[in-house]
């Protein structure tokens, strides 16, 4: 399935409908009122997210959305329709912008919120509404208010617990395929990864979700490489999980070029808190794994684990690692429950 992660799209609410101006006549009824029924209200056009989509793919299709007219009032005080309304399914991560890209609009976080990004046009009164004691007979109806048109932009951001950064052929994909079901392409060549994919991994009798995105180079923040766009999938990451490829050269620098794409691409990615891991240790003496380890210990301040995700070793306890600090953001995020108020006798 393709994977799409911006969109852009023109919206349309519904105008209003018009009022009526009508006067009730009747065989043998003397003196009939007004009875021009008001206009219905325009159609609204909603977002709302939905289950089972995990892409914006369908907007490539179809970039525009219309809600319906209200329906103008008429004699016999009859009101006009309400337009239908135009719903916008979107995953659950998306975010609407306005046409600058940086106005946010709705934050869909949750399944089945919804947030109205145009409202109708109110319907007019008809003359009916207009009837005083002063004015039996009004002339006057109103029109309906025009439905809102604008262009939005939608952008996915995938929601992770936990994402993983690294330099290309670091062996990313290959970690995600080693602790979940997903199948990423894996190869031995630098930028195998094109889209950001997700696994579900079990540890410990708990899950989280591990998101495995194409690897950054230096000059990313530049659009080198395929720039950090992807970054925006792990910035509702709760921890980074940064790989290492134990046998490219000096495993500081690797860290390095990494962090400084991770700090260039700002929002808070930089604060996140970071499992360091060297991989490919089944590729490597004990002796460079020293090496290579005292030079992440330098470099990163922390001491790295050490991993392969081919033979296995070491992932157990990265798995734990970053499941700890999942677990303690989960719990940071669960509301105290709220005190007694109730007054009693
Ligand atoms: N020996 C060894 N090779 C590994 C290990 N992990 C990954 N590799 C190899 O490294 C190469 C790159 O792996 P990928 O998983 O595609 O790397 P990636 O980080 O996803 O790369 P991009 O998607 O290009 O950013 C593949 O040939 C893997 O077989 C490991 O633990 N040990
Ligand atoms: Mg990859």
């Amino acid at each position: 399935m393709k994977f799409l992660d911006e969109a852009k799209v023109y919206i349309r609410s519904g105008d209003g409908g018009n009022g009526c101006v009508s006067f009730r006549r009747e065989k043998f009824i003397e003196f009939g009122g007004p009875n021009g029924g008001d206009g219905g209200k325009g159609g609204d056009v909603i977002a709302e997210a939905v289950d089972g989509l995990n892409t914006l793919i369908d907007y490539r299709y179809q970039q525009h959305f219309y809600a319906q007219n209200g329906r103008a009032g008429m004699g016999k005080d009859r009101h006009g329709a309400n337009g239908a309304d135009a719903t916008l399914k979107v995953p659950v991560g998306t975010q609407i912008y306005e046409e600058d890209g940086d106005t946010l609009i709705g934050d869909f976080t949750e399944l089945g919120q919804r947030v109205a990004l145009a409202h109708g046009g109110n319907g007019g009164f008809g003359n009916a509404h207009f009837k005083s004691s002063t004015n039996r007979a009004p002339r006057r109806a109103n029109p309906g208010l025009p439905g809102e048109e604008r262009t939005i932009r939608l952008r996915l951001k995938l929601i992770a617990d936990a994402g993983l950064v690294g330099l290309p052929n670091a062996g990313k994909s290959t970690f995600l395929a080693a602790v979940s079901a997903a199948k990423p392409k894996i190869a031995e060549y630098p930028f195998t990864t094109l889209q950001p994919q997700l696994g579900v991994v079990r540890a410990d009798g708990r899950e989280f979700v591990l998101a495995d995105i194409p690897g950054l180079i230096e000059g990313a923040h530049e659009g080198v490489g395929l720039g950090d766009r992807f970054l925006g999938h792990i910035e509702r990451c709760r921890v980074l999980l940064h790989l290492i490829d134990g046998t490219m050269g000096d495993a500081g620098e690797a860290y390095n070029t990494v962090r400084a794409e991770l700090s260039a691409y700002g929002h808070g990615l930089v604060d996140k808190p970071e499992i360091v891991a060297l991989n490919k240790a089944d590729a490597l003496t004990a002796d460079e794994i020293k090496q290579q380890t005292a030079r992440l210990k330098r470099t990163a301040k922390k001491i790295p684990l050490v991993v392969s995700a081919v033979s296995g070793e070491g992932i157990p306890e990265v798995l734990r690692a970053l499941l700890k600090v999942v677990q303690q953001a989960r719990k940071g995020d669960v509301e105290e429950p709220a005190a007694e108020t109730a007054w009693r006798p």
